[in-house]
């Protein structure tokens, strides 16, 4: 793609690297810390690649001062990263203690990086279930019980670190967890209707389930800040949605329809509720009573519960019609054209190849769908092969290079061409780390970690990112 050298970002741009609690802070059963149900999901045999679990991850609950001077090494403006749930009140309901310990520990994280003059950028939510408030009631299958105690939680953290941070992330990709945790069931809690992976579950209605408390959950959150924290604390809070962009494996109208269906589920069954009011009726069609639909005085808390469109986006996906993968709207995905080329590079995860112009495409997509001002809150590249090679060799991580080189030209693309209003990037991750099923063969950092010794190593990903981003500041 053409570099463009004379455009720069917009003002007070916010840029830096993300990660989640429980890919990197280890130390599961420090401090009073509860379980949560990634623990014993990833200590149960062939539930990740290699066999590994979240014990130790990156080792960041104990080495958060190496991680914080590699953020300021790196001259990031923000840092993205999540709040284990289970620190804070380890037994994760709103009758359960507020674990003082867990308080304190990210209170000195957060101060940390205001005084290295780094903005917190706060996920309350990346996947890690209190395991107690899983076998108590059924998790984010029990609407009253989840929406109560996530709300609650939520509220406990706007009390204790709302003075000092200001930008807030209810919960991150639903969509994996309603799909890929009681769906396919290759996530925590692992549930699915394939007997011979889970003992109970069924795939045909709990995605759905789930999906739709995680939303009123998220909702009644927001709720709850902008009524009795913001005023005051005048922060900014929303909901992150994954989502790739679909094209049509060729112009045929039935595949211009599947790729639009693609959407509905993969992007519109959060992005439709949460900012527009409605699921996609052709969810419905698909799914008939098996989706559920909120009140009208629900729908009324949903609707604009959120200050701006969270995306974390990876990929493309052709897309055919005529599929039977109900989890993707009958259709079907492929990276093969017609013509037999490939979309892109492809990366170690199956599901990603590096196409810059699909991000492009998605960013104005969903700018003039959802009018609301974007926050990329993920956007990375798994290295196929990296975990194989020596350290001094995948530090070179050239395909990264390469990603980001197409995805940052794009995302200026789409902010001076095409008029799109982008405020901030989140590359995914700030280091390598435990990639939930995957163990920790797939390596997404920019930062190369080896295992064996916890050392970090840059890699060249993050300084192409970090001159990158010099370049194109605006000056202030
Ligand atoms: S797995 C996943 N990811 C990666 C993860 O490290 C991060 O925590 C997530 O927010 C990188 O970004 C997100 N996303 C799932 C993508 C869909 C995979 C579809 C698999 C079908 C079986």
């Amino acid at each position: 793609m053409a570099s463009l050298p004379d455009h720069k970002l917009p003002k007070d741009f916010l840029w830096g690297f993300a990660t989640a609690a429980f890919q990197i802070e280890g130390s599961t059963d420090v401090d009073d810390r509860g379980k949560s149900i990634w623990d014993d999901f990833s200590r149960l045999p062939g539930k990740t690649a290699d066999g590994r679990n979240g014990d130790v991850a990156t080792d960041s609950y104990r080495l958060w001062k190496e991680d914080l001077a590699l953020l300021k090494q790196y001259g990031v403006k923000s840092y993205r990263f999540s709040i284990s749930w289970s620190r804070i009140i380890p037994l994760g309901g709103r009758n359960d203690p507020v674990n003082p310990k867990g308080i304190e520990y990210y209170n000195g994280f957060i101060n940390g990086l205001l005084e290295n003059g780094i903005i917190p950028f706060l996920t309350l939510y990346h996947w890690d279930l209190p395991q107690a408030l899983h076998d108590r009631y059924g998790g984010w299958l029990n609407k009253d019980e989840v929406v109560k105690d996530y709300t609650n939680y939520a509220k406990v953290c706007f009390e204790a670190f709302g003075d000092r941070v200001k930008h807030w992330l209810t919960i991150n990709e639903p969509w994996c967890v309603a799909i890929l945790g009681y769906g396919r069931g290759v996530f925590a809690p692992g549930r699915s209707s394939d007997r011979q992976r889970s003992p109970e579950g069924n795939s045909s209605t709990e995605p759905w389930i789930v999906g739709h408390h995680i939303i009123l959950a998220h909702a009644h959150a927001v709720k709850v800040y902008r009524e009795q924290f913001k005023p005051t604390q005048k922060g900014q809070i929303g909901i992150t949605l994954n989502g790739d962009w679909a094209m049509p494996y060729d112009d045929t109208p039935e595949n211009i329809d599947a790729a639009q269906h693609a959407l509905d589920f993969a992007i519109g069954w959060y992005a439709d509720s949460v900012h527009l009011g409605f699921y996609p009726p052709y969810m419905r069609e698909v799914l008939g009573d098996r989706m559920p639909d909120f009140t009208p005085e629900e729908w009324e808390i949903v609707k604009g519960s959120s200050d701006f469109y969270g995306m974390n986006t990876y990929t493309t996906n052709l897309c055919r019609a005529g599929g039977d993968d109900e989890f993707q709207g009958n259709v079907d995905y492929t990276f093969t054209r017609p013509d037999e080329t490939q979309l892109g590079p492809q990366a170690q995860s199956p599901w990603l190849q590096d196409y810059p112009q699909g991000f492009r495409a998605l960013l104005n997509y969903i700018y003039k769908r959802y009018k609301l001002p974007i926050l990329v809150t993920e956007n990375g590249f798994s290295v196929k092969g990296e975990s194989d090679i020596p350290i001094d060799e995948a530090v070179k991580d050239d395909a990264r290079v390469h990603y980001f080189q197409g995805t940052t030209e794009a995302m200026l693309s789409a902010i001076h061409e095409d008029g799109v209003d982008v405020q901030a990037y989140f590359p995914w991750s700030l280091l390598d780390n435990f990639e939930w099923a995957d163990g920790y063969i797939t390596r997404f950092g920019v930062t190369y970690v080896d295992y064996e010794t916890q050392k970090r190593y840059p890699k060249d990903s993050a300084k192409f990112l970090i001159e990158w981003f010099k370049e194109h500041e605006t000056i202030p």
